[in-house]
């Protein structure tokens, strides 16, 4: 493109650069940094715990229901249980899962940056995080609320449990989103190295960016709202609670405007993942760069027009029902052209079969099985039946959990050797990868079948005729649990004793790949400039090597 090409091939790799794991030592230097390598690791921490909380609530949940009477707990118990378990998953873990670790470690490196546009306030949202956490956490378990993660009015203004506390625990939670989606749109605005033009973003680095604004346009609205809530619960202002002239159904508009798209906070990220481990793995590039690119801005854009389809039988008028179907239905077709082109990318390409393409595979299936199942419930005649039941459940579960925690998964193998240098086993990877799609289908295919069955959900008992659809989906819970945790201790195993692992073991194009096996501390000594599109894969390893330069 520039004369820089000539210049050729000086070392992106820093020599004599110590790595950013060894950049500082002591604890001070951690909790201190600045480098948005060590602020994603440290959120790897805290959001690996949660999951592992919210799985641990899940699995109380499923052994209650065990037995159609009651099993291990009390009826109250399971309420605040299963509101713990919604929120926790929901706030604490996947809506920072992605982002805050794989968008925060890879998205400054993928553009050539030396870290995010603003160090500190990404170092202040992990302890906005943290207090977010601590103080959601402490109330739940002192005040209990038994709302549901869904806080609906009338009950969430009346119940006896404590609700104000959590929902600023929530509301501090929905700052660090903020401030974190403030910082991912400026940096992919105005860090990106020379040479990458949007053309060149890689697709990971799209689907954070169309996150960040769902994330910043969103949240206020759930900050507020719960907000809200909390203060008609203790001051009782009667904007929600009917006996005062508030109105309970205004909530369910506002909550859902935030909790509609916030689904797209968590998917699209994973969707991101996706992208590049296609691309990765079948060593081709993108089908259609486009394609995938901007329908991640189709789904943030429509999202915001779907909410009134979790409302069906809240009050709605026949037209009103219709049009928020209709707009829920175009989303599927955004979610189907990435489904179509990464498959199209898979079709002629040179498959590599390693456990991040695996979980591509289980990825597939369930996104698409809970997509569609999506557009079933978006579609009004069905949903009156439907709502309320296991079969909503088991809908939102295929996406979350095997769209996105698929994904997450795939994340943790695939940029594995380059957060820490080392490579995990293989064949523990997929065999776990087995377990958890096994787990996955045994714990929430049964649910599909219950609730349409008529099964209730957030119920403690059950009629005895739901009983066998319940124990396959505590067994498939327990496969599920056990085999994430093989998984963590896989990585955890390769974490010291792992073999060393190359600067780019996946051969990708991919601008994270050019550094180091371990990026030094702003990873790259010098802004590189780069004449070359990060899925190149018609140009060899050297040659593409060749076209980034160090030239001002
Ligand atoms: C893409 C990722 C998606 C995620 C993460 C997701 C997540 C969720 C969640 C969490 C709920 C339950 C909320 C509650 O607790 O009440 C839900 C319900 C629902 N979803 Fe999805 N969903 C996704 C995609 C879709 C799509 C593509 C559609 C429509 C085409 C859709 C339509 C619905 C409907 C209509 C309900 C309400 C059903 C009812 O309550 O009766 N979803 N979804
Ligand atoms: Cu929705």
């Amino acid at each position: 493109m520039m004369a820089h090409e000539v210049e050729g091939t000086a070392p992106v790799h820093g020599a004599h650069e110590v790595d950013y794991l060894r950049a500082g030592a002591g604890v001070r230097s951690w909790l201190l940094t600045t480098d948005h390598k060590r602020i994603g690791l440290m959120f790897y921490v805290l959001v690996v715990l949660m999951l592992l909380l919210g799985g641990a609530f899940a699995l109380v949940l499923r052994t209650e229901l065990l037995t159609p009477g009651p099993t291990v707990i009390s009826a109250a118990i399971y309420n605040r249980m299963f509101t713990l378990h919604g929120v926790v998953m929901v706030w604490l873990f996947m809506i920072p899962s992605i982002p805050n670790i794989f968008g925060n470690f890879v998205l400054p490196i993928m553009i050539g940056a030396k870290d995010l546009a603003f160090p500190r306030l990404n170092l202040a949202s992990l302890y906005v995080y943290a207090i977010g956490a601590v103080v959601t956490l402490a109330a739940t378990i002192a005040g209990g609320a038994d709302t549901g993660w869904t806080f609906y009015p009338p009950y969430s203004t009346t119940t006896p449990a404590g609700v104000l506390p959590v929902v600023i625990g929530i509301f501090i939670l929905g700052v660090s989103s903020i401030m974190t989606a403030v910082n991912f749109i400026a940096t992919t605005h105005t860090m990106r190295a020379r040479g990458i033009s949007w053309g060149r973003v890689p697709l990971f680095v799209w689907a954070i960016y169309s996150t960040s604004i769902i994330m910043l346009l969103a949240t206020p609205v759930l900050g507020l709202t719960i907000l809200l809530v909390g203060l008609d619960h203790v001051y009782h202002f009667g904007v929600f609670d009917p006996t005062l002239g508030g109105d309970p159904v205004l909530f369910q508009h506002l909550f859902w405007f935030y909790s509609h798209p916030a689904v797209y906070i968590m998917v699209l990220p994973a969707l991101g993942v996706i992208s590049e481990v296609v691309c990765t793995f079948a060593q081709r590039q993108p089908a259609s760069y486009w394609a995938i690119a901007l329908s991640s801005f189709g789904i943030a854009l429509i999202g915001f027009a779907g909410w009134g389809h979790h409302m069906f039988v809240a009050g709605m008028s026949e037209l009103d029902a219709g049009i928020f179907g209709a707009f829920s239905m175009f989303i599927a077709i955004f979610s189907a052209i990435k489904v179509f082109t990464w498959v199209a990318t898979l079709h002629r390409g040179a498959i590599q079969f390693n456990t991040p393409m695996l979980y591509f595979f289980w990825f597939l299936f369930l996104f698409v099985f809970g997509g569609m199942t999506g557009v079933a419930v978006a579609t009004q005649s069905l949903d009156v039946h439907w709502h309320d039941t296991y079969f909503v459940v088991a809908h939102f579960h295929f996406i979350m959990v095997g769209g996105t925690l698929t994904a997450f998964l795939a994340a943790a193998h695939y940029w594995f050797p380059k957060m820490f240098g080392r490579a995990y086993s293989e064949p523990m990877g997929l065999l776990t990868s087995f377990g958890v799609f096994l787990g996955f289908i045994l714990t929430f295919l049964p649910q599909f079948l219950a609730g349409n069955a008529g099964m209730p959900r957030r119920y403690y008992s059950y009629p005895a005729q739901y009983q066998w659809l319940n124990v396959l989906s505590t067994g498939g819970a327990y496969l599920l649990a056990g085999a994430l945790v093989l998984a963590l201790l896989n990585l955890l195993i390769a974490l010291r004793w792992g073999p060393r692992a190359s600067a780019n073991p996946w051969r990708s194009r991919s601008y994270e790949w050019m550094t180091p096996p371990i990026p030094p501390e702003h990873n790259f000594p010098v802004t590189p400039v780069i004449d070359r599109g990060p899925y190149d894969y018609h140009l060899t390893e050297e040659e593409a090597h060749a076209r980034v330069s160090t030239a001002r």
